[in-house]
């Protein structure tokens, strides 16, 4: 735990009490604050005080007795409207931030030779992804990695700040939306395409608080950022121009005059201005398709920048474990090979998955996004059936009509087992059954995990219920 001195001797007020604020909560009462915590969910606070943080309602106190209001990020901002807690802070001045706003005052108060180093990785898609590429390579180079924020741990969570460790911190937009004073050394956005719109507004809100994850970097901090999609090109250009930090452009397919780009299977730098190979990913199994060589450029732009050496980075690319739930291979039964992409919650990150496959029975839905699956038209060819479940099987059915063969499945075990018997019928040499829903996962499911969980499980038993002689399952990873 990171313990939050700030506030010593001072009241704040906390609010949500899932993963960030518990450990907020902690690490303020750890770092001598009075704690106030609540929540809108009764389940919510009975398990806090399960857990030992008592909690106190929040609604009726007098908020000028308040130094802060530590707001969960899942917890409207702005949008649609400011949360009750926030219109009750601003109203007295009382200043609303993030665990990763607390985070970034405890390292900017250690002194220059005390400070850790700070590697931020936002964007649309692939930034669990990234983040995760890149505290392996650090660790494979034999630092002291904490790896944490929108993936895994809340930031606050994470081992105390020390001199030489490097924190790889993914950040949400709605995390970054909280937060003034972050100052990474290495700052990663990877590309930007419509999402969360509901929480921000508009797209250009989504942008600026995307774009705060440069703010404060100074002249010797690097900026990697995407420019394969308009908006973070536009960006890329306007922090070129400014100037303040170093930049390191980066893309899967351009070739690019200064930057590190993925030409086919090679990574290419030419930060220096000449161009070299320094790392192939053909033999990278957790680094398929073209969204993952978007990752491993910023991987290697970011961990170069922090000094580690192209060797050494190379090697660790292919020893690259991959994510749980993005394109994680859940098992083969009768040589039906089944694919987790449940952290696909949006069509451009399904259309990531969909183009690595030349033909592939499909499973998706859930809560549809705005837009729905329009934009994976260019991939309705590869898909020899779609299999619906959830709130999005109606428009997604619309949407399919006349272009790919669909069953109405309903539930996610009814889609695997006909998806299966599908495939097995087909006759093809090593079919795919691929979980990419396109969708949040709500209506269903707690969390886009708990999907993935489930699809595993149901794979599992379908390898189970095979007679003997067939061996079931194999070369589950
Ligand atoms: N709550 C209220 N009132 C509200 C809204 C929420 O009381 O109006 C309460 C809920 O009852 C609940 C708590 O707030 O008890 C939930 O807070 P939260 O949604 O911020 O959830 P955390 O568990 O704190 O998780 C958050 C991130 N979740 C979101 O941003 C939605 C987690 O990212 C992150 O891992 C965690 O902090 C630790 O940093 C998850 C996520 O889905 C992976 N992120 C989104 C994404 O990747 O698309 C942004």
């Amino acid at each position: 735990m990171i313990p939050i001195t700030e506030f010593k001797g001072r009241d704040v007020a906390v609010f949500g009490l899932a993963r960030t604020g518990l450990a907020a909560a902690r690490a303020l009462t750890a770092g001598g604050a009075r704690v106030h915590a609540w929540d809108d969910n009764d389940v919510s606070r009975a398990n806090a005080e399960a857990q030992g943080v008592p909690v106190s309602d929040i609604n009726s106190r007098d908020w000028r007795s308040f130094a802060a209001l530590i707001l969960s990020p899942g917890v409207p901002l702005t949008h649609p409207e400011p949360h009750r807690v926030v219109t009750l802070a601003d109203a007295v001045g009382v200043p609303v931030m993030g665990d990763i706003e607390l985070f970034a005052r405890a390292v900017n108060a250690l002194p220059p030779t005390q400070r850790p180093k700070l590697i931020g990785v936002t964007g649309t898609n692939g930034k669990s992804t990234t983040s995760a590429l890149i505290a392996h390579i650090l660790k494979e180079a034999g630092k002291d990695v904490r790896l944490g924020g929108n993936i895994g741990a809340a930031v606050l969570e994470l081992p105390a700040l020390h001199a030489g460790a490097y924190y790889v911190i993914e950040l949400s937009s709605f995390q970054l939306d909280l937060t003034s004073s972050l100052r990474l050394d290495v700052a990663v956005w990877l590309n930007t395409t419509p999402d969360h719109i509901d929480r921000h507004g508009a797209m250009a809100g989504y942008v600026a608080a995307k774009k705060r994850i440069f703010q404060n970097q100074g002249a010797d901090s690097w900026a990697v950022i995407g420019v394969d999609d308009d908006i973070t090109a536009a960006v890329c250009t306007e922090l070129t121009r400014a100037a303040s930090q170093y930049v390191a452009p980066i893309s899967a397919g351009q070739s690019l005059g200064r930057g590190v780009s993925a030409l086919g299977s090679k990574i290419v730098d030419s930060l220096g201005g000449r161009s070299e190979i320094v790392a192939d990913i053909s033999d990278a199994p957790a680094l398929a398709g073209r969204h993952n060589a978007q990752n491993a450029c910023a991987a290697y732009a970011a961990t170069h920048a922090m000094g580690i050496t192209p060797g050494v980075i190379a090697a660790a690319l292919k020893t690259f474990g991959g994510l749980p739930h993005r394109l994680e291979r859940a098992g083969t039964v009768e040589g039906v090979r089944f694919i987790n992409d449940s952290k696909a919650t949006n069509a451009n990150a399904a259309a990531q998955a969909l183009a690595v496959y030349p033909r592939l029975y499909w499973i998706a839905g859930g809560v549809p996004k705005d837009g729905g699956i329009d934009e994976l038209a260019s991939f309705f060819p590869r898909i020899a059936r779609a299999y619906l479940i959830g709130q999005a099987a109606g428009e997604f059915s619309d949407t399919l009509k006349g272009k790919v063969a669909v069953t109405m499945a309903g539930h996610l075990e009814a889609a695997v087992k006909l998806a299966y018997s599908d495939a097995k019928a087909s006759g093809e040499p090593h079919p795919v059954v691929l979980l990419s829903p396109a969708c949040a996962s709500y209506d269903q499911f707690r969390s886009y995990e708990e999907r993935g969980d489930k699809f595993k499980q149901f794979v599992a038993a379908l390898a189970q219920a095979q007679p003997p002689h067939t061996n079931g399952a194999r070369g589950s990873a």
